[in-house]
């Protein structure tokens, strides 16, 4: 346990001091379990200073990420309100959103995603899907805090898996919520495009999600119930990366869009560090 507690260290001042590390698992012996306990030792530190938790995130929930990343199994980390992009669903008006800082990441990327919203708490797998109240289309900011984004299974789930931001576009409401036999929207095959200064760089279907993006809830489910969680009402789920990252570079705009859900939209500040 202690050294859990020292790997904690180790993530935490990668994170704070911008400064990428090797694996952990170069160095020490790591399981699964093992790095899921370091991951919430990272988090509930970050709750002791006052952030919130406000959801998970799916990862390697398609091809294209656990090529990219040279894994291949589901994992799951958890969000924060400290991660949240504001006025990633666009305010319209000419006061937008302060344009979001790199200065504090290490090497980050964006991703599109599906984001899920659940109205009630979910403490098993059975009927999730009744418990989704909307959903929307957004991205996901990584910042692996290895260098080069080189880990194992462990090491990316001791590093909360790369979680550094988020941006959540218009919410859909889902109006089946409490009725487990009432139809899910269909959101298993809509395209999806990431675009970067207006130029579309990454396009690929929802069902590159494990299929259908409601599989990722599903699976979600599952997690939080062997790992003794329950998932709260209020809480969002990111479903995992559709296409593969790409690098972020100050000055971006960055588009994701999902057929019939919208957009979602980042805009990162132009100053360097
Ligand atoms: C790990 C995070 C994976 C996803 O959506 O698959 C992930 C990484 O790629 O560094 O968020
Ligand atoms: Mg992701």
């Amino acid at each position: 346990m202690g050294n859990e507690a020292g790997l904690a260290d180790i993530l935490q001042q990668a994170r704070l001091t911008r400064t990428a590390v090797g694996k952990l698992t170069d160095d020490y012996p790591l399981d699964l379990a093992g790095a899921y306990r370091v991951q919430r030792l990272g988090i509930d530190r970050r709750v002791a200073d006052g952030e919130r938790i406000v959801g998970v995130k799916m990862g390697f929930t398609s091809k294209a990420k656990m090529a990219q990343m040279g894994v291949d199994d589901v994992i799951w980390g958890i969000l924060t309100d400290a991660m949240a992009v504001p006025g990633a669903a666009g305010t319209g008006g000419t006061a937008g959103p302060r344009p979001y800082d790199l200065s504090g990441l290490i090497h980050p990327k964006v991703e599109p995603e599906i984001v899920f919203r659940l109205g009630r708490r979910v403490e098993n797998t059975d009927g999730v899907e009744s418990a989704v109240d909307a959903v929307a289309v957004g991205y996901e900011v990584l910042d692996s805090r290895f260098e080069g984004y080189k880990f194992t299974l462990p090491d990316v789930v001791a590093d909360n898996a790369s979680a550094a931001g988020f941006g959540i576009g218009e919410w859909q409401a889902v109006t089946t919520q409490g009725a487990p036999a009432a139809p899910r929207p269909d959101i298993s095959d809509l395209p999806v495009t990431l675009a970067v200064d207006g130029q579309p760089v990454r396009t690929a279907s929802t069902a590159a999600i494990l299929g259908d993006p409601w599989e990722s809830l599903r699976a979600a489910a599952r997690l939080a119930t062997q790992a003794g969680l329950a998932l709260e009402a209020g809480w969002i789920v990111l479903a995992g990366g559709i296409t593969e990252a790409v690098p972020l570079t100050p000055g971006a705009v960055v588009t994701v869009t999902a057929k019939t859900l919208g957009a979602a939209e980042l805009r990162c500040a132009t100053t360097t560090r």
